[in-house]
This record gives C-alpha cells, sequence and structure tokens, in this order.
C-alpha cells in the first residue's frame, strides 16, 4: 500500500443528489489518502440554503458505500472547525467554487485552522454545468411524492431556529414561496412552506370566512399548488367540522401529502378571529375538543403528519389561566404543536402564554400568526420559543389593492398605458412560467 493512502483526507459534503462533480472530489481525495466525509446534517445545509430533498440517513447509505469513502460522520455547522479539530487531516479537498459567495467565510476559517497542523486545502475545478441546486430546479420541475413533501416540515423543525409559513391561495402564489430566496448579511431565507388560509381561500372565491367553502373545494385548490411546488402545507382547517366528519377530511389531506391539520377550538358558525366582534362566537368544552384532536391523530397514518391545535382563548376575552390548561389538556390528548392565537397589536398576550407554557411538563412546540402584532421581530417570536411563524394572509392584502389601483387607472385615464409601470410587463408574465 502506497504511503500517501494512510493520510487523512476530509470531505465535507450535502450529497443530496450526487453527480459527477462529487465523484471528481471524491476520486481527488480518495487519491491522496483515506477519506473521511463530513455529511451536513439537515441543520448545517438548512444555514445556507434549502433542505435537502433526501434525509440524512438516506444519503449516508449512499456514501458509505462507496469506494472512495472509508468513512461516514456528521457535519452539524456550515462551519467545518469543529470536526477539523477532532480529525486533524492532512487534506481538506472541496471545489473551488466556495472562494466567492456564501461559503467564502467557511473557506478562509479551514485555511486557519489547517495552518496549526501543516494541512492542505486542495481545490479541484468546480465542475461546469453542473450543480446541485440546478439539478434541484429540474426536480420541481418533475415534482415530489406526497410522502416526501408531508415529511419535509417535520425535518425543518427540527433544522431550522424557525420555520417561516407564508400564506399561499393560488399555485402562482405557490410559485413565489417555492423560488423567492433572499441572501442577508450571508444569512440564506426563504419561507419554508405554504399556509392553505381559510381566510383568503375564502375571499379568493368572493365569500365570507365562515366555512361557505366546504373543505372538498378548499383541497381541490391546494391540488393545482401541489402540481407546481415541493414546499410543505399547513392547512387551515378551522374547527375541524363535526367529529363524525373529521376523518375524512385527515383522510384527504394526508394523502395528497400535507404535512400538518390546525384544528382550532371554536364552536358555532365560524367566524375569522380578527372580528373586533365575537359575540356569538363560542369555544369548545375542553373535553370536546380533546376527543378531535384524539380522533384526528388516531386517523391519521403516518408520523410525519402533525396536528396541531389551535387556542381561541385570547380571541374570545379569556384569560392566559385558560389558554394554559386548555394547551396542557390539548397536548395530553396528542397534539404534536399548539398555536396560541390573538387579535392584539401588542404581542404581550402571547409572550405571556409562551413564558408560561414553555416550562410546563406538557410542552409541545408553539406556533405564532403575528397578523396583529406585525410590528413584533421574528427574532422576539424566537426568543420566546415559537418555533413556526404564520404569515397567514398577506399574498392576498398584497393583490387586492394592487388589482383595484389598475382598475381605476384604466377607468380614470380611459388606456391602461398609465398604470403600465406599475405592473407586469407581458414579456414577464409570458416568461414567468414556460
Ligand atoms: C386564516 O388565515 O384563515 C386564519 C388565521 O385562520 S386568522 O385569519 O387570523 O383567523
Ligand atoms: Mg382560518
Amino acid at each position: 500500500m502506497k504511503n500517501t493512502k494512510k493520510k487523512i483526507v476530509y470531505v465535507g459534503l450535502s450529497a443530496d443528489i450526487l453527480h459527477e462533480g462529487h465523484i471528481n472530489i471524491l476520486k481527488k481525495a480518495y487519491e491522496l489518502g483515506e477519506v473521511t466525509v463530513g455529511l451536513l446534517t439537515d441543520q448545517a445545509i438548512a444555514s445556507y440554503k434549502k433542505i435537502p430533498h433526501l434525509s440524512y440517513k438516506q444519503r449516508e447509505i449512499v456514501l458509505k458505500n462507496m469506494k472512495f469513502v472509508k468513512k461516514v460522520i456528521p457535519q452539524s455547522t456550515l462551519d467545518y472547525r469543529p470536526n477539523l479539530k477532532l480529525l486533524r487531516p492532512h487534506y481538506v479537498v472541496h471545489g473551488d467554487d466556495w472562494k466567492k459567495g456564501i461559503q467564502k467565510k467557511t473557506r478562509s476559517q479551514v485555511l486557519k485552522i489547517l495552518k496549526l497542523w501543516n494541512g492542505k486545502l486542495i481545490e479541484p475545478k468546480y465542475t461546469d454545468n453542473i450543480s446541485s441546486t440546478e439539478i434541484k430546479k429540474n426536480i420541481l420541475k418533475v415534482g415530489t411524492s406526497p410522502d416526501k413533501r408531508k415529511s419535509k416540515l417535520k425535518r425543518i423543525i427540527e433544522a431550522k431556529e424557525v420555520v417561516r409559513i407564508l400564506e399561499s391561495h393560488s399555485a402562482l402564489v405557490g410559485l413565489i414561496i417555492e423560488d423567492l430566496k433572499v441572501i442577508k448579511k450571508q444569512k440564506y431565507l426563504e419561507f419554508d412552506g405554504m399556509w392553505s388560509s381559510s381566510l383568503t381561500d375564502s375571499a379568493l372565491r368572493g365569500k365570507p370566512d365562515n366555512q361557505s367553502v366546504d373543505y372538498s373545494t378548499r383541497i381541490l385548490g391546494l391540488n393545482e399548488i401541489l402540481d407546481v411546488t415541493t414546499k410543505p402545507i399547513i392547512f387551515d382547517a378551522d374547527n375541524g367540522g363535526r367529529l363524525e366528519h373529521l376523518p375524512y377530511m385527515i383522510k384527504s389531506l394526508e394523502r395528497i401529502g400535507v404535512s400538518a391539520a390546525i384544528i382550532e377550538d371554536k364552536i358555532g358558525l365560524k367566524k375569522n378571529s380578527l372580528f373586533k366582534n365575537q359575540s356569538g362566537a363560542k369555544q369548545d368544552t375542553i373535553a370536546q375538543f380533546c376527543k378531535k384532536i384524539a380522533k384526528a391523530k388516531e386517523t391519521k397514518i403516518s408520523d410525519d403528519f402533525m396536528i396541531i391545535a389551535r387556542i381561541e382563548s385570547f380571541i374570545l376575552g379569556k384569560d392566559l389561566k385558560d389558554a394554559i390548561k386548555r394547551a396542557e389538556a390539548y397536548s395530553k390528548a396528542g397534539a404534536d404543536a399548539i398555536l396560541i392565537h390573538s387579535k392584539e397589536t401588542d404581542p404581550s398576550q402571547v409572550f405571556s402564554f409562551a413564558k408560561k407554557f414553555s416550562k410546563s411538563q406538557y410542552f409541545k412546540p408553539m406556533v405564532a400568526v403575528p397578523s396583529s402584532y406585525s410590528k413584533t421581530y421574528e427574532k422576539e417570536l424566537i426568543k420566546h420559543g415559537f418555533k413556526i411563524i404564520i404569515y397567514a394572509n398577506h399574498m392576498m392584502r398584497a393583490s387586492y389593492p394592487s388589482m383595484v389601483e389598475v382598475a381605476k387607472s384604466i377607468l380614470v385615464n380611459e388606456r391602461s398605458y398609465n398604470i403600465e409601470k406599475k405592473i407586469s410587463s407581458i414579456k414577464e408574465i409570458i416568461n414567468l412560467i414556460r
């Protein structure tokens, strides 16, 4: 055996979709010595790009069975240093693409630490015309499976500090949520999934948010979104309907690949929670609502599908004690997460709930819907322990005033020219979807 074979070589990889670029890197590494792959965990990947298509376990199996790879260990941060300190490799091998962009800082950290034991960074030329990101775009064209999509929400909850969800009432909105990304101060930002809102699903159809639009109609609409996206969906199930009907809704949602249903504890003719006047709206008894949670849990097939209980105590003028009592009971009944709702413009109500519930033995991940307390920054919600943040109606609220403005301008100016600058060009629309 050649002497070089004993050298320790480290390669950090996401290995979501392996292509010849990876093989180039691994082959080069193999020529240098014994290769340990630091396989980036979902958490590490989510800090700088989309969560991988395949789970850690799936990615690990593939790598472990490659002849170039001696060992696979988890790399749980984008920062290579913890693993490098542990292994003190002779070589780190990485494609030269990281000299630019979001990984630039990581690269200089690697260079610096390698100096401590005279290690070397080897950077084979990045394989042009092939990148996992490009391949993933093609995956989107092909789609995803209901099971893969369904499991993504739980994976993202585990991988990310916070899960950002944006309302989607159409396939077009779904595409925006799917594709939009922002890099801010070296941080990769994107929405993690979609909220199927009863309010905006109803508004889209010109109807009030009182269950006039039935579940079947809403689920049909969801199918259009599912056709063109891969991100997870959280479904606003209102109060779930009658106990006897609930299983059918849960089954339909789970079958098409929805990740979670949120069921609220109000009864009677449904009224949107953000209405000031809630007279006539009633809250379910704890016992009755727990039956619904239990029924939903019993119906669902996979562990990946989540049942989230939504507490309306604050909406109906009840106090913290009531909200906590319900949260604990719903959690005991099997709820996977708790949404605490409020229509106040400041977040003190939900924060007081979060403080108390965080200490409870029945604690479950918390969901916030900061529609009325919209001044609150995400970092404050995170600090108070919220895991999922739902922006529940903003895409609908964005589209309506724009449409009215355009319609008005055409009437007033008796032509469309004056509003052209404010709307997409025809070319943009043609090119938007190809
Ligand atoms: C929805 O978006 O339909 C909701 C949230 O249920 S809220 O409008 O605040 O009730
Ligand atoms: Mg609703």
